[in-house]
């Protein structure tokens, strides 16, 4: 059987706002799950339209696309366009759970929830001829499934060929996740088995790994062995975990002796009236200084996760949450401004008090306003939003907080990391454009090289750094 597998890209592709080098992150790791049930004899074409053209003159018998809000339409034109030469169109993924009735009508079968348990059973159908509409995922296990199909990720186009999920979902509720509402009617967060995981991690070539869990602390018991059976395995790796995750116990020295170097952290606001109106308990009275500070002392680096626009924010937030970041020596900042995915609690409670502005899907990217602002206008918060990033990536302000650790390496680390990430476009643009994007993976390794307590070691003399910047070579 001829398989087709897209990942089609999102609108903004097109828009001057395209970063390539955001896109050309992490491969289409849903899909190559996915392939694991086909059968080695099925000729599959995996195509993942952030870095490649797509090819849609082809027949294949059976089309399967991963549908997430912001490529929808175009996932939609796609499909219909598949179903009209003949071939059997499958649709899934979070918006299709989120939305099936505005799904189905482009799908010859839709899928809610997560794939591993539906796909096969629909593959078992399809190859009878009795295929189902809909698709619902009710078993919720990871246990033992086939190894995911990496041959078929062109590594060469992506700065992160190795991600990795070990673990699907999380323990708590915010009511802006998107979460709760695709692991509805099942285990919302469960883990693979040790033994599992560990022998994924075997299977990946080189040092770096990028765990895309939402909490890779999330469960205490399997983490600590995760950590465990990784100790001695040479490897360097980001992941993401809560505020009070890394607080608690001694989880994260043992994330960090197996080689954990950077996280993702959900601060998302220091307003405790927002967090409750967030359902995001686990953040309340949590020190997030300490937070920060252990982290540190660990070596390990901080991308700080930010939302704005949430109902207690008023025009001081911008400046208050860049300051903050900046004296913190928060290495990268992810600023998102709030938004209501269909299927939360959020998009529940907006809709009922009749503050959704519009249902134009590709607008919900995290970068525009698609709801009724209470403190701030929407353009205040768009533009607070904007001024937010502007701020941040200043080259003042990534020597500031780099120059706020104690190590020096550690300073150097995060001037390369921030400094590298979002200062060197053209740089990432010709990587791409060669196909040479996997080629800088060693350099990345060396940047998440571990940072000793207190480590002296003068790489580099960092005055040196503070004189390019007083001089303002840069
Ligand atoms: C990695 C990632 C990215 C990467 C790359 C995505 C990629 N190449 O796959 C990058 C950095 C590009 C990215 C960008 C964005 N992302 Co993103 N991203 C993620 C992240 C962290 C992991 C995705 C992942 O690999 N999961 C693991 C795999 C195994 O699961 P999966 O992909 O969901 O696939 C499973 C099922 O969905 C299902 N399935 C999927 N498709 C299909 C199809 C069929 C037919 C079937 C049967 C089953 C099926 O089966 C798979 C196995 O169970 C998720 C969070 C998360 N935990 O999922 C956010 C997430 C998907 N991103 C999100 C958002 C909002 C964005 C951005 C809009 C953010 C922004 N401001 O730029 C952009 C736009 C992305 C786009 N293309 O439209 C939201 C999506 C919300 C929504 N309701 O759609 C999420 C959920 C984050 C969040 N917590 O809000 N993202
Ligand atoms: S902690 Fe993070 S992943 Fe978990 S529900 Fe909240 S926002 Fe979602």
């Amino acid at each position: 059987m001829k398989v087709k597998m897209i990942l089609p890209a999102l609108a903004e592709a097109e828009s001057p706002f395209w970063r390539p080098i955001k896109y050309s992150l992490f491969p289409p790791l849903g899909l190559a799950t996915l392939a694991a049930y086909l059968s080695p004899d099925d000729e599959i074409d995996l195509q993942d339209q952030h870095v490649e053209t797509l090819k849609l003159n082809d027949n294949p018998d059976l089309v399967i696309i991963q549908v997430y809000i912001t490529n929808a339409y175009r996932a939609y034109k796609i499909a219909d366009h598949y179903r009209e030469q003949g071939a059997y169109v499958i649709l899934g993924g979070l918006h299709v759970t989120s939305l099936p009735h505005e799904a189905a009508p482009h799908a010859d079968s839709i899928f809610l929830g997560p794939g591993e348990e539906t796909f096969p059973r629909f593959l078992k159908d399809f190859r009878n001829r009795t295929p189902q509409k809909v698709y619902n995922s009710a078993i919720r296990t990871l246990d033992k499934i086939p190894p995911i199909r990496r041959d078929l990720i062109k590594r060469n186009r992506y700065l992160v060929p190795n991600s990795i999920v070990v673990t699907r979902g999380c323990p708590h509720h915010c009511d802006f996740c998107y979460k709760d509402a695709f692991f509805e009617g099942g285990k919302t967060f469960y883990t693979q088995l040790v033994d599992d995981a560990l022998a994924e991690i075997e299977r990946l070539p080189g040092r770096h790994l990028y765990f895309l869990d939402d909490h890779l602390l999330g469960n205490a018991k399997f983490a600590t062995e995760l950590f465990e059976g990784m100790k001695g395995m040479n490897r360097v790796f980001q992941a993401a975990a809560t505020v009070d995750s890394i607080l608690r116990g001694n989880l994260i020295e043992k994330a960090a002796e197996a080689g954990l170097r950077s996280l993702f952290v959900g601060f998302e606001t220091f307003s405790p009236v927002n967090l409750k109106q967030s359902n995001k308990k686990q953040n309340l009275q949590k020190d997030y200084i300490e937070a920060v500070n252990r982290l540190h002392s660990l070596g390990i680096m901080i991308n700080g996760s930010f939302v704005f626009g949430l109902d207690d924010d008023d025009k001081d937030v911008f400046k208050r949450t860049v300051d903050w970041g900046v004296q913190n020596s928060i290495t990268t900042s992810t600023y998102h401004v709030l938004t209501p995915y269909p299927g939360t609690k959020l998009y529940k409670d907006m809709e009922q008090q009749g503050r959704i502005l519009t249902k134009n899907w590709d607008l919900y990217d995290t970068r525009n306003v698609v709801y009724q602002t209470t403190k701030l206008t929407a353009d205040e918060l768009k533009d607070g939003y904007n001024w937010a990033y502007k701020e941040f990536y200043s080259w003042e302000n990534i020597f500031k907080a780099s120059l706020n650790h104690e190590s020096h390496k550690h300073k150097l680390k995060h001037l390369m990391y921030s400094g590298g990430w979002k200062k060197f476009e053209p740089v990432w643009n010709f990587l791409i454009k060669t196909k040479n994007l996997n080629n800088i993976l060693p350099v990345l390794e060396s940047v998440l090289s571990k940072v000793k307590p207190k480590d002296n070691e003068l790489l580099i003399n960092i005055q040196s750094i503070e004189n390019v910047k007083n001089s303002q070579i840069l």
